[in-house]
């Protein structure tokens, strides 16, 4: 490990000198030691690489190897129509290469304009599709390498960007949208989408490959906090604002519980070292919470987040990759370590936390006012993919209603929708709007149902092992009439599925959570609670769908008959020995 600095100079566009001297660049591994990905961002020009010739390349529907890295920062995954593999393969085609485009919209709030340009972007480039992410960003589907362009461009245009969507950065902040406590969700909405914009990347390589910018000539890049190389992983931030925590504040790498006193925002407790993927048969990796360190007041958040984020960019390892994320960082050193190494930094130290206490980590669905006199409706969107199916037209309720609405969208963490701030004269019209299309409210829509959430997975998703969103709302009918044999047909068990142990449906914090192992075969996990505070164990591996039916049916029937009370089904069967409770409980420092 060394300490490497190095000296800049940067000047304005009037040629003013503004700094002159040296920076820290980190403590860094020494350089045989880093993976592929620090080499390639290093070599890279702040992340320009060679992403203009790739596009231009006619030759192929791919990009260069080293820009397929390259182009996450900018917003876009490279994958291929995994449905058409074998067929492709056989007639000797290269795979259907496309891309997915993720839209950033810090606590997934956008305005009518917006969505209407991202619906028709959807139908004119993508594949007709909007996805609703689990951290409240949309995402395009089979986008073509000639279509990149303006597609991000489109998105640009309504002021919406893709930069910094995936990559070694900050992602997309979230903020759970609380429509009851508008004036609450006000300012934790602002205060997200300014940690959102404090943490976007500097370097113009975005503007000039995208957006068709010049560079200006004599001006360095330079990213006061990344640096050069980034940092060793994704990073995460999300707000949250008690009861509610429908972001799962507890698997980013930073959370901010909002805490409220006399009816404003005093601060945050702050929350490090959350992270949820895994890989299969590697024991040094895992899901985690984060951990409550401290509490800090509102206009000291950004200090402490920038700080959080400039530890691990210093120490967090940039050889291995599955062992880079600020858990292990964490992890690693100790938990002690870190809150020593933070508060040095800051030059002061963090209060005790903060009491606060989650609810349940679902959204409420259906029409709510919210304290500022204004409506707000809720509407279950299954696996957040919206689209029109046959009596169910959901993609073209939402652009009628687009067209008449005068207040906002916003996604939930839970892949869900609400519609924001509806004045009283419109609540009508947007009822018939859903009436019409057949939406009011989802046909199926049971407790279970409306408290699951399944990854893309296949068939777009380059790494899942199971289908997830494709599958799910079939497993859950069979489910449903387990449930309702029970009479738990309005009951709300938190389900998710993911098609690999990445977790991006968060299946740890299910109640009932399946990780995909193979086509048709799946890990059972058991035992989270209902508010997102306590990860779930592993009941059983590889069951397929009769395994899981046949596994399932005694123990929900038991709960039907022996919990306690308004017991949950996560306490329920930790409380009857069904799986130990987790091992990796959240520790609050005090
Ligand atoms: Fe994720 C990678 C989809 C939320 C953990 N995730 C992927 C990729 C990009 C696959 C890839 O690397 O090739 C998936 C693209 C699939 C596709 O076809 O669209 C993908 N992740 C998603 C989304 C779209 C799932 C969804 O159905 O909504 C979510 C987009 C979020 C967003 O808008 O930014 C999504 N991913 C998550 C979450 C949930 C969260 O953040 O609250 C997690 C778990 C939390 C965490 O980060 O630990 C998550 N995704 C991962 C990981 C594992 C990271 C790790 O530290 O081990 C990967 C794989 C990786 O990074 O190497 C991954
Ligand atoms: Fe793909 Fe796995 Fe994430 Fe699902 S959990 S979207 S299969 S990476």
């Amino acid at each position: 490990m060394r300490t490497v600095t190095k000296q800049i100079s940067i000047k304005a566009d009037s040629g003013e000198l503004k700094y002159q001297g040296n920076i820290f660049m980190g403590k860094q591994l020494d350089y045989k030691e880093l993976s592929e990905d620090e080499h390639i961002k290093d070599k890279s020009d702040f992340l320009r690489g060679s992403i203009k010739d790739s596009l231009k390349n006619p030759l192929t529907g791919a990009l260069f190897p080293d820009d397929v890295k390259l182009i996450k920062y900018h917003g876009s995954y490279q994958q291929y129509d995994r449905d058409l593999e074998s067929e492709r393969r056989q007639k000797k085609l290269e795979p259907l290469y496309q891309f997915m485009v993720r839209v950033r919209a810090a606590g997934g709030v956008t305005s009518p304009k917006q969505w209407l340009a991202l619906d028709e972007l959807s139908e004119q480039y993508g594949n007709g599709t909007l996805k609703l992410t689990t951290r409240q960003s949309f995402q395009f589907h089979g986008i073509l390498k000639r279509n990149l362009k303006p597609t991000i461009q489109k998105v640009n245009e309504v002021l919406l960007s893709t930069l910094a969507t995936c990559g070694d950065v900050n992602r997309n902040v979230m903020c759970n949208p609380n429509p009851y406590q508008s004036h609450i969700h006000e300012e934790v909405y602002q205060f997200a989408k300014e940690i959102s914009d404090y943490f976007l990347p500097k370097t113009t390589a975005y503007h000039e490959i995208w957006l068709d910018q010049e560079k200006v000539a004599g001006t360095p890049d330079f990213e006061p906090l990344y640096h050069q190389h980034y940092l060793p992983r994704k990073f995460k931030i999300a707000l949250a604002i008690p009861p509610n925590n429908a972001i799962d504040v507890f698997a980013n790498d930073l959370g901010l519980i909002a805490i409220e006193e006399n009816n404003n925002i005093a601060g945050y407790n702050i929350c490090v070292g959350g992270g949820l993927g895994s890989t299969f048969g590697n024991d040094a990796t895992y899901p985690r919470l984060a951990d409550v360190i401290g509490f800090a007041p509102k206009e000291k958040v950004i200090d402490v987040a920038e700080t959080v984020i400039a530890i691990q960019r210093d120490y967090g390892n940039r050889s291995d990759r599955k062992l880079s994320r600020l858990k292990h960082t964490i992890d690693d050193r100790g938990l002690e370590w870190f809150v020593a190494e933070l508060q040095n930094r800051l030059g002061w130290n963090l209060a005790k936390p903060k009491s606060y206490r989650f609810k349940s980590n679902g959204d409420e669905y259906g029409w709510l006012k919210g304290s500022n006199n204004k409506w707000f409706y809720t509407l279950f969107v299954e696996h957040g993919r919206v689209r029109d199916e046959n009596d169910y037209q959901l993609k073209t309720a939402l652009r009628e209603i687009a067209k008449i609405h005068t207040g906002d969208f916003r996604l939930t963490g839970n892949q869900n929708l609400i519609i924001g701030n509806i004045e009283e004269g419109k609540k009508q019209g947007i009822d018939a709007i859903l009436e019409l299309y057949g939406v009011g409210n989802h046909p199926k829509l049971t407790g279970l149902r409306k408290s699951s959430m399944a990854c893309v997975a296949l068939n777009t998703c380059g790494l899942a092992f199971a289908e997830a969103e494709r599958y799910l709302p079939s497993l859950i009918d069979k489910l449903e009439v387990i449930m309702k044999n029970n009479g738990l047909e309005k009951d709300e068990i938190n389900i998710r599925m993911t098609g690999c142990p990445n977790n991006c449906a968060r299946s740890s914090l299910g109640e009932i959570g399946f990780v995909g192992r193979a086509i048709g075969r799946y890990n059972m996990y058991l035992g989270a609670s209902h508010n997102g505070d306590r990860l779930n164990t592993l009941y059983k591996e590889m069951l397929s769908e009769e395994n899981i039916l046949e596994e399932l049916e005694p123990i929900i029937k038991a709960y039907a008959q022996d919990r306690l009370g308004e017991e949950h089904f996560g306490d329920f069967v930790i409380r009857k020995n069904i799986v130990e409770p987790t091992d990796r409980p959240i520790r609050v420092m005090n």
